[in-house]
């Protein structure tokens, strides 16, 4: 091999601190922020010589020190302690939840000032644009579990802005298991794996899980949610945010408002089918992250609209729940979600451990303009993130270039593990003269933190919950009335696969009578179906018995009525943008290889194809080529070249199949065809075939007729495919509470 030349290499390069190098410079096709150039400062510059962490050149570092050539290692060798002794403490304490996750930086910028309802300052300045850090993760499983579990998704913002870190620490559902945040170390205990054994990893469906919930009446809401296909995301980029609390927005006079944050993805809210989520864990284990990393790599970046429903003060009690009870959302046809602004993904972490991994939120970074609530839950997390970020990362976590807030800090805060800035001078406390009075707090100051002044009713101390959180049910049963057909069957298909798993029979019977009866007497038959769980009647012993922990008022006579359209991914189907979907084309030898290169060509050119179907404006399709083995496959002209080998590629990370004319009956004789086409019928995707291709159709048990199959030729069929892809899936093909 070439060694490289030394004159080659650029000399190393000195610089002090807020100089770039030209080394550091991101690419020209990314955005550069101020954060961005933040970050940079802090990375090394890659130099010629490997030296040691004392910067001493090192001779060999792929041989230990020993006595003689076949000798003992000895303990002077300083190199190979060194470099075993960092890597033996390579690791920090994964988070007790939320430890999977990816994360990408972005910009947010406001559509129009919002001054008049808060002085928050990414929300001022149209032309601003506030960097921001987004981690997604999973809740439960550990930090090398799969991206696909049934859970919540955490969706955790930090804004870099200029009157310091908000960070906006959400989740992809609105409401949430518990009211009170005493209740959260039970709750997480109950759902993580069992003490006893350690399994099962990253699901809820395990006996200790519905114990807890089965005594929890106030889950029942969050249980519809977690159940539904909300708790399966087909991409981290097609799923919604909310903040969950109620915060207060606080404009420059002082006048508070009631707020819930919302985050609404551009490419509309899309899910997996259960089935195919749990084939994706198996077969790829980092689905979410791959594809939030390669759309950014494409320049496909993710967007959301950050949305706000206002509540006056004087409103605060005219819904019939509390605003500070986190079981309950407020229905968007009740208050309207304004849209404010626009939040864009568009640079990938350079490293997964300094960003994605050391990155530390908390509830109480907010900046003036954002106040908070009494609501239990949000009060208990005031105190946890801090907490768990001291334990995590260590006490000066705010020092690490993620953290950084780009607005310098400056206190009077000293020392502790790992300390970054040295401090000079011998003043480190306030007040004081002898730094002339500096660091000064500042009491006049617009920009500076003050709470706002609210009257708190006087009363006595207490511990008890509020008579205005007793209703637990509901807002489940409005959950339920505003499913579509299809979504209420995976969402009893989703209990019945839990309670399936759950071997207690008293966890089983609990649930069903205590908790799924309340929500809907057809939730419960349906579960009941499924599971041999029976539905017991009234004043029977399994029958409704008031002895929860967290007992529920009694059940609102009108809750049947209750919906809201809003809630349901059926009625609010994603909007016309296919980026980043990905089309499977089989291939095999003897494809017609120029309808597939018109065919990917069309594909790549997604927007001269979408100009035909002006409802898809915004495609950008990622097709693949799968052939039977890699390499290539012959065609009448040259050979055409495969992107993966079909036992490499499965259904399930595909949105959609193409089968060009030529190989369909090749196909059909093929199990491996025949399985990938199957599972993408079960699971809804829309498949294209030339018409040689209803042999493989056939061999697949896919009836032709059905919804989002097309048999075409040509461009018709590839417009058609596209045009099948715009809702994303059919999922009436195939019911999964009663699986074919
Ligand atoms: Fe968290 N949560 N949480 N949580 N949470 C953590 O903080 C906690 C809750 C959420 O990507 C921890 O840094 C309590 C609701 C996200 O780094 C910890 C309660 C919502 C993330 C913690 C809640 C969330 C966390 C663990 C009940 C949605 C990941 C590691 C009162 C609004 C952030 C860490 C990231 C992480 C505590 C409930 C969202 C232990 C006590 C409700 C997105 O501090």
């Amino acid at each position: 091999m070439k060694k490289p030349s030394k004159t080659a290499l650029p000399p190393s390069p000195v610089r002090t601190s807020g100089q770039v190098t030209p080394a550091d410079q991101p690419p020209a096709t990314r955005q550069d922020t101020d954060k961005n150039v933040d970050l940079r400062i802090s990375t090394q510059a890659p130099g010629a010589d490997l030296t040691t962490n004392q910067g001493v050149i090192v001779s060999d570092d792929q041989n230990s020190l020993k006595s003689h050539v076949r000798g003992p290692t000895l303990l002077e060798d300083i190199l190979m302690r060194e470099k075993i002794t960092h890597f033996d403490h390579e690791r920090i304490p994964e988070r007790v939840v939320h430890a999977r996750g990816t994360a990408a930086h972005g910009l947010f910028q406001v559509y129009e000032s919002q001054a008049a309802i808060t002085m928050a300052a990414p929300l001022q300045d149209p032309a601003v644009q506030t960097p921001v850090f987004v981690r997604f993760s999973t809740v439960a499983g550990s930090r090398g579990s799969t991206d696909t579990p049934r859970d919540v998704r955490g969706f955790a913002v930090k804004f870099y802005t200029t009157d310091g870190v908000w960070d906006l620490v959400g989740n992809n559902m609105p409401v949430f298991f518990i009211q009170d945040a005493n209740k959260f170390p039970d709750l997480i205990h109950a759902v993580k794996p069992e003490p006893h054994n350690e399994i099962p990893q990253a699901q809820s469906a395990h006996d200790t899980f519905w114990d807890f919930a089965s005594l929890t009446p106030e889950s029942a809401h969050m249980l519809m949610w977690v159940m539904s296909d909300r708790a399966i995301p087909r991409s981290l980029t097609m799923m919604e945010g909310f903040g969950v609390h109620t915060f207060r927005l606080v404009n420059a006079e002082g006048v508070s408002r009631f707020v819930k944050f919302h985050w609404k993805p551009l490419k509309g809210v899309c899910s997996l089918v259960w089935e195919e989520a749990t084939l994706i864990s198996g077969k790829d284990p980092d689905f979410n992250r791959r594809d939030l990393y390669e759309a950014i790599e494409a320049g496909n970046y993710p967007e959301w609209e950050l949305g706000l429903q206002i509540i006056e003060e004087e409103d605060e009690h005219k819904f019939g729940f509390d605003l500070l009870d986190a079981t309950k959302l407020i229905p968007e046809e009740l208050v309207p979600v304004v849209k404010v602004g626009k939040m864009t993904l568009n640079r990938n972490p350079d490293n997964f451990f300094a960003e994605t991994e050391q990155v530390a939120f908390h509830t109480g970074h907010v900046v003036p303009g954002i106040d908070f609530t009494n609501d239990p839950l949000l009060q208990g997390r005031l105190f946890s993130y801090i907490d768990t970020q001291l334990r995590r990362v260590g006490p000066n976590f705010h020092e690490i270039p993620i953290n950084r807030s780009l607005k310098p800090a400056d206190n009077n805060q000293r020392d502790g593990f790992a300390r970054m800035t040295i401090n000079k001078g011998k003043v480190s406390y306030f007040p004081n003269s002898l730094g002339g009075g500096c660091p000064m707090h500042q009491p006049g100051a617009a920009a500076a933190f003050r709470s706002v002044a609210l009257k708190e009713a006087p009363g006595p101390k207490v511990r008890e919950r509020s008579a205005s959180f007793s209703d637990h049910f509901s807002q489940a049963t409005q959950f339920w009335n505003s499913m579509s057909d299809w979504e209420k069957d995976h969402i009893a298909a989703a209990f019945s696969f839990e309670l399936n798993q759950v071997v207690d029979e008293g966890v089983r019977n609990r649930t069903m009578n205590e908790i799924l009866v309340n929500i809907h007497p057809d939730l419960a038959e349906m579960v009941s179906g499924a599971t041999g769980i029976a539905v017991a009647p009234a004043g029977t012993p399994d029958a409704p018995t008031p002895s929860a922990p967290t007992p529920s008022g009694p059940l609102r006579q009108d809750a049947d009525k209750l919906r809201s359209p809003a809630l349901s991914m059926d009625k609010a189907p994603p909007p016309p943008s296919l980026i980043g979907r990905k089309v499977a084309v089989l291939l095999g030898d003897g494809v017609d290889a120029k309808e597939v290169q018109s065919a990917l060509a069309a594909f790549a050119e997604a927007k001269e194809v979408q100009s035909a179907l002006a409802a898809f404006a915004e495609a950008g399709l990622v097709a693949e080529t799968i052939g039977p083995h890699g390499g290539t496959v012959a065609t009448s002209g040259k050979p055409m070249k495969v992107n993966r080998a079909a036992p490499n590629a499965p259904s399930v990370v595909y949105d959609a199949v193409f089968v060009a004319a030529g190989v369909g009956a090749g196909l059909a004789a093929q199990p491996l065809a025949q399985r990938f086409v199957h599972e993408a019928y079960r699971h809804g995707k829309p498949i294209a075939v030339a018409p040689d291709g209803e042999a493989l159709l056939q061999a697949a048990g896919v009836p032709p007729a059905a919804a989002g199959i097309g048999i075409g030729q040509g461009s018709k069929m590839v417009s058609d495919l596209i045009k099948n892809l715009g809702q994303h899936r059919f999922p009436r093909r195939v019911s999964v509470l009663k699986p074919s």
